[in-house]
């Protein structure tokens, strides 16, 4: 039982790491994922978006706007319409957790951004969105 309890701290610590990409780092992941070209979406628009929405850091989670939702994660997803946080009404239009966006697997962000960016506002469901901004 002793052994067991380190490696049941790491499991959980591990779980729960975010990860703070590096610029090149997350531009590898968004164009193995398909993203560069996507829905007529540069690579480099992708990345500046995320760099605008989170700096790269997968473990953000914005402050509450308006309306009560809030951004999750390296594209700051928005719990209003994309994902639930069990805070409030939503869509929950990618039928995930908002606490999925959070973690370092950004694989499922990046399908919920294709799912947003092929809905009617394209890009705009981001820059209309100008209180997702977190300073760091
Ligand atoms: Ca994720």
């Amino acid at each position: 039982m002793k052994a067991l309890v380190p490696t049941l701290l790491f499991l959980l610590t591990a779980a729960n790491e975010a990860k703070l990409f590096s610029r090149c780092d997350l531009a590898s992941h968004l164009k193995q994922s398909g993203l560069d070209g996507y829905k007529k979406t540069s690579l480099e628009d992708w990345v500046c978006m995320a760099y605008h929405e989170s700096k790269y850091n997968s473990q953000v989670v914005g402050p509450p706007n308006t309306d009560g939702s809030r951004g999750y994660g390296i594209f700051q997803i928005n719990s209003g319409y994309w994902c639930n946080n069990n805070q409030g009404p939503t869509a929950n239009k990618c039928n995930k957790l908002c606490s999925d966006f959070t973690n370092d697997d950004i694989t499922d962000d990046i399908a919920c951004a294709k799912r947003i960016v092929r809905d009617h506002k394209g890009m705009n469901a981001w820059s209309s969105n100008a209180g997702y901004y977190i300073p760091f």
